[in-house]
């Protein structure tokens, strides 16, 4: 069976390879020409961890090559980037345009199914009749489905294996074939469900997520009037079978969670566009938090958006680089190019430095080395990852976002 996969992203490309070392004749299509160069000849490089090895396999089994260009082929499955624009509209014009070009060669029998994640209704109200253009009718001539991914970048490959599927399907005859089609390497769960359905269930996950950090961000603020810690509240209250509170942190990056909930809302000023301003306004008390110290230099550690991946899309970091643009700012992060200079270069001469990324190479960091490499003595740490002892011990004044008593 030949799959065309649009998108060589962090989810096409393993897909693509996924597919392919399962036997599968796959091309994967990408607008970018370098990158489509990059996977022919191997040398595309990428972070995650073993996807590497794993495309470079895919790539020996002669079953994977990319192409700028589509050709006939059995399945169709659109795995490319849905943003959101500055006005926080849904931009699903990626989505649009591999339409199109599926609609230039979709021959009677194939199938499409839509993997990249979208406001609910696109299947059904744009995607199905764009590739109707090509004359055949969904469900009659060509099967239809939503198959919305859900892997946790840095264990991609593990997730893509483990995870369970939901499968939006527009008629029974495209529910049975995607899901035999995804059996292939999926060891979870494949639920069946219409387009509609499974489009809103991608997003209720990430809005799940983003909720429940802006409701942990809320308590940490809280706390921090009230005068107790907010780490010993939810560890405690954790406890409850029934309750599972979130981590708060410097704000929300990547590129899912503060994205997604944007595909819910038209207009409406609830619960959900209120959660996204919690999280976007956290860089905001970061900020805060440093202008109650003098001003002197600012060393932060951490620009990705999360521990130990290399991505810094909607980085908090960057927002809160851009928010101090009062100070003299030094970055450092050993996962994202362009921010691996030194440590010591990074915080020889700060007067405070922040933790604002729980990267693994942070845990080992000497609190005695940092305070004689410092000119100030503040720590201000958004992740509750260091020892207050150890810290205070070297002689910091270690501020811990989300508790008060300790600044
Ligand atoms: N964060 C907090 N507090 C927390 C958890 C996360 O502040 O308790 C922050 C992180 O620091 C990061 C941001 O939220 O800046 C997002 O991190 P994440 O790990 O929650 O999300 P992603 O974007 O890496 O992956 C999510 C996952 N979705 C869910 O967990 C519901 C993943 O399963 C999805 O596949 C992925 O989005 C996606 O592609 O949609």
């Amino acid at each position: 069976m030949k799959l065309c996969i649009f998108g060589l992203g962090y989810i096409g490309l393993p897909t693509a390879a996924m597919f392919a070392n399962r036997g599968f004749d796959v091309l994967g299509v990408d607008v970018d020409e370098e990158r489509v160069k990059a996977v022919n000849n191997g040398s595309f490089e990428i972070s995650e961890p073993g996807l590497k090895a794993f495309l470079r396999d895919s790539l020996n089994t002669g079953n994977l090559r990319a192409s700028v260009e589509p050709e006939p082929s059995d399945v169709f499955i659109i795995c490319v980037p849905t943003p959101v624009k500055d006005d926080k509209v849904p931009d699903i014009s990626h989505v649009e345009a591999a339409g199109k070009e599926i609609a230039g060669v979709i021959q009677k029998g194939n199938m499409v199914i839509l993997e990249s994640t979208v406001p609910p209704g696109t299947t059904l109200n744009t995607l199905k009749p764009i590739l109707e253009e090509s004359g055949l009718t969904a469900a009659e001539d060509f099967g239809l489905c939503h198959c919305p991914e859900r892997v946790m970048p840095g264990h991609i490959l593990k997730e893509l294996t483990e995870n369970h599927r939901i499968i939006g399907a527009i008629d029974e005859d495209s529910s049975v074939r995607a899901k035999e089609l995804y059996r292939s390497f999926v060891e979870g769960e494949i639920y069946d469900t219409d387009p509609t359905t499974a489009e809103f269930v991608k997003v209720s996950e990430n809005t799940f997520r983003d909720v429940n950090i802006a409701l942990a961000n809320e308590l940490a603020l809280l706390c921090e009037e009230k005068g107790t810690n907010v780490w010993d509240v939810i560890k405690l209250a954790n406890n409850h079978p029934r309750v599972n509170l979130h981590k708060p942190g410097p704000g929300v990056g990547g590129h899912c969670l503060p994205v997604d909930p944007w595909f819910l809302l038209n207009g409406d000023d609830g619960l959900i566009r209120k959660a996204r301003e919690i999280n976007d306004n956290m860089t905001k008390h970061v900020v805060q938090l440093v202008h109650r110290f003098s001003g002197g230099t600012v060393a932060i550690l951490g620009v990705a958006y999360k521990a130990d991946t290399d991505d810094s899309r909607h980085s908090p970091t960057l927002e809160l680089f851009s928010r101090l643009d009062d100070m003299e700012v030094r970055l450092h992060d050993p996962h994202v190019i362009g921010y691996q200079n030194t440590l010591e270069e990074t915080i020889r001469g700060a007067n405070v430095l922040i933790f604002m990324v729980d990267h693994k190479e942070y845990s080992g960091i000497d609190p005695q080395e940092v305070l004689s490499l410092m000119d100030g003595d503040v720590v201000i740490d958004t992740r509750n990852c260091l020892d207050k002892a150890d810290w205070e011990d070297a002689g910091a004044r270690y501020v811990l976002m989300g508790n008060s008593k300790l600044h």
